[in-house]
């Protein structure tokens, strides 16, 4: 029974049938999800603090609106998410104890510092740029829920790399100091981008089940290559250097060659060890708790109002 159940279920994601909360599912498909719609909540949601720190010290009243407006989305994409998890059946509480805990991944890019204002722009330009790359694939995921919330974080992505790239034409025609503070944070934000795809294609354990399954449509490499391929002309316009002396276009395959990534770091940053880890966990931590307030004062409302309610019901039957 159990085999034709999955025999059924993989034709479908074979026919491009998209799979909903209430269809059977196995058990491994709906952990995958989780983990991964989850880590991807996550990631935008303390992807909002390295940004939120600029916030007050924007240079004028135009780029602080749309990066506030740019940062309230990325809330927004979180909640999204959260919400497409929930429908896999584990609750919001459950997801963000786990981030609390130390349980849960998040991107490795959200634990390096903004140093600078070109900070932003980099992050806009290549961290949005890179995001959109891995993103705008999984809007035809094969789980209904995700792929529809990705259409819409999709849209509001865009309008981020446009942000942050314009950010960086604008130092990059500026001043000789604020064209070094742009190259200066693509030096930073170069490689910790790069490492957003994940491990290479043959170290990437999740990669083949999720393929099969239509949550992935491209490899981790697949997708690297097509960032290195759009980022160089990008890099020409503003006319600063991506720190990689083996970055080459290469005629016989049509790609540009790029040089190794530092693994390691990688490996570091994502246990729990790059520059800000604990920074931003800490951040998180005491959100949670110094929101603690909020929370029970909703639900008491929530039950005044539950009540009010009843009483009003009983004595209109009286
Ligand atoms: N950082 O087998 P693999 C954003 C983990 S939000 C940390 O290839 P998979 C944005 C991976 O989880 C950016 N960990 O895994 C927000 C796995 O460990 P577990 C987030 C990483 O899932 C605000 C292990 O390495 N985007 O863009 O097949 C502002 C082996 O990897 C990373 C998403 O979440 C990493 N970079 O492929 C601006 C998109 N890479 O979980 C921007 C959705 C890998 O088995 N997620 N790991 O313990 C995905 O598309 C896939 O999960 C990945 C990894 C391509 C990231």
């Amino acid at each position: 029974m159990e085999i034709n159940l999955e025999e059924a279920f993989q034709k479908r994601i074979d026919e491009e049938i998209k799979i909903e909360p209430r269809d059977w599912m196995p058990e491994k498909y709906r952990k995958t999800l989780l983990r991964q719609i989850s880590q991807h909540a996550h990631s935008e949601i303390v992807g909002m603090l390295p940004e939120g720190n600029w916030i007050t010290r924007a240079p004028n009243l135009r780029r602080k609106v749309a990066l506030l407006a740019k940062v309230q989305d990325e809330a927004g994409h979180g909640l999204y998410l959260y919400s497409a998890a929930e429908t896999l059946g584990m609750t919001r509480d459950e997801m963000l104890a786990e981030l609390h805990s130390g349980k849960a991944k998040y991107s490795s890019i959200f634990n390096y510092p903004t140093l600078t204002w070109a900070d932003m722009g980099a992050i806009g330009w290549l961290v949005d740029g890179a995001a959109i790359m891995n993103q705008v694939p999984l809007c035809r995921a094969s789980y209904g829920p995700y792929a529809r919330a990705m259409v819409r974080v999709c849209k509001e992505e865009s309008f981020h790399q446009r942000q942050g790239y314009e950010i960086m034409l604008t130092l990059c025609q500026g001043t000789p100091e604020q064209k070094a503070m742009a190259q200066d944070a693509l030096n930073r934000w170069w490689w910790p981008s790069m490492m957003m795809f994940g491990p290479n294609d043959d170290n990437s354990p999740n990669s083949a089940q999720s393929t099969k399954w239509k949550i992935k449509r491209f490899s981790n490499d697949e997708l690297r290559q097509k960032f290195v391929d759009v980022s160089v002309p990008q890099a020409e316009i503003l006319g600063i250097t991506i720190p990689d002396a083996d970055l080459k276009w290469n005629e016989a395959r049509g790609h540009y060659d790029f040089g190794v990534i530092n693994w390691d770091e990688f490996n570091q940053v994502v246990a729990g060890n790059g520059p800000c880890n604990k920074q931003r966990l800490k951040a998180r931590v005491d959100a949670w708790e110094n929101g603690a307030w909020v929370r029970e004062a909703a639900v008491a409302y929530a039950e005044k109002r539950e009540k009010r309610k009843q009483n009003t019901e009983n004595t209109n039957a009286a």
